[in-house]
């Protein structure tokens, strides 16, 4: 395969992530949560496709959906390349399918030109990169690394369902979690394709890109109570309003990301108690995500953030409780790696871009394990996390040829 054209491979990534995309647990919109019925039908399908590739495939304890290429050596180290099919809520169709997608059509294409890779190529379908159901960090990426914290199995998600359950219940084994940690010596390599989930490629014209590092992230869970109290007869000095605390501190969370260089904080979740009209909130539930791409600088943006909103609860007559339940490392990527995937991309006479991943990745936890690099790929306004996520054909089709030549580059 040299200059393709014909957008061959493009079509083919298109007509699999919309395969995939059939697979939500909520009708009108694409919700795809860790262990649920839709995360089941969508690694179903995944392993449908791997099969259909020539892969010998299976779906692992965890959940993740595993397909291997033997290729010449099946003793030598083999490549893994992988990304998730979790989603988020009311998600895009491509955070995470993407990758998955495009290892597939890449084993596809070696086998059309009848090329053996020189040792095994593996790909992996992770489940759970997006931590919203359990309070969990990659988890099934993790586990390949060897990393797995029992504890996670006794997380519950917001109707108190156990990990533990839900594993049993989609048909994974706890018991089988540790086997599932890889032997270093035998992977030389990880590779993942992931949209860029922001506005860079786009800004420079770019359709793909290679990056350099990935944000650390803190994420905590925290809670303000204050007094309900008549809206209509309580004078606004003699409140403990609770909202109006959490408003307060929201914008502490603001200032303390946007004054510092490549940091980022959200409040993305708050639940307000009693949540009446005339009732003065007596409780907020919130959550932080915090990120950088120093570690230090996270943990100091943090510390400001939790010193100055209990001194805002302390001014209001509140309390505010703050509970980290994630922490995620800066991750620098592996340069040999990188070099290769360059190389891919210029073999296609494209500027070789590289840019800092603002969102986490599997390749976080799987850089426990082996080398790791990502290509990222240019999607319209930068949008993710939104049903409005979306690339073009052309660019598919070109992410699946640059992952194509610097695959042969590196299994040659
Ligand atoms: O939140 C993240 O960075 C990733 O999309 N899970
Ligand atoms: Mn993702
Ligand atoms: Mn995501």
């Amino acid at each position: 395969m040299t200059n393709r054209p014909d957008l061959t491979l493009g079509r083919r990534v298109m007509a699999m992530i919309e395969d995939l995309a059939r697979h939500t647990d909520e009708y009108g919109s694409l919700t795809r949560l860790y262990l649920s019925p839709a995360h089941r039908a969508a690694a179903d399908t995944t392993l449908e496709f791997m099969r259909e590739a020539g892969l010998k495939a299976h779906i692992d304890a965890l959940g993740s959906v595993v397909g291997r290429l033997d290729g010449a050596n099946p003793e030598a180290p083999a490549l893994l390349i992988g990304s998730h099919i979790d989603t988020v809520v009311d998600a895009g169709r491509y955070d995470g399918n993407l990758g998955v997608v495009l290892g597939i059509v890449v084993a596809e294409a070696l086998k059309a030109e009848g090329l053996t890779p020189s040792c095994p190529i593996e790909i992996v379908a992770f489940g759970d990169e997006e931590n919203v159901r359990f309070p969990t960090n990659l988890s099934t990426s993790y586990a390949l690394a060897g990393r797995y914290d029992p504890a996670w199995l006794d997380g519950r998600d917001a109707n108190g369902i156990s990990l533990r359950d839900a594993l049993l219940e989609f048909g994974g084994d706890p018991l089988g979690i540790a086997a599932l940690a890889r032997d270093p010596a035998r992977y030389r390599g990880y590779l993942e394709v992931h949209i860029e989930q922001g506005p860079q490629l786009e800004a420079r014209n770019l359709p793909v890109g290679i990056v350099s590092a990935i944000n650390g992230i803190t994420r905590a869970r925290a809670y303000v109570i204050g007094e309900a109290g008549h809206a209509g007869t309580v004078p606004m000095n003699m409140r403990r309003d609770a909202l109006a605390a959490v408003a307060e501190m929201i914008g502490i969370v603001e200032r303390a990301s946007s004054t510092r260089h490549d940091t980022v904080a959200t409040v993305g979740v708050a639940q307000v108690q009693p949540g009446a009209i005339n009732v003065i909130p007596a409780r907020v539930d919130f959550t932080l995500d915090a990120r950088s791409p120093d570690d230090a600088v996270r943990h100091a943006m943090v510390q400001d953030i939790v010193t100055e909103c209990e001194a805002a609860a302390q001014r209001r007559g509140v309390s505010l409780t703050l509970e980290p339940f994630m922490e995620s490392p800066a991750t620098p990527m592996d340069k040999d790696l990188m070099a290769q995937l360059e190389e891919a991309v210029k073999s296609l006479r494209i500027e070789p871009m590289r840019l800092v991943s603002g969102a986490g990745h599997d390749a976080v936890a799987i850089a426990n394990l082996c080398p790791a690099a990502m290509l990222f790929v240019r999607c319209k306004g930068g949008i993710s996390h939104n049903p409005a996520e979306s690339i073009t054909l052309e660019d598919a089709d070109t992410a699946a040829r640059v992952l194509f030549q610097a695959v042969k580059r590196i299994v040659a």
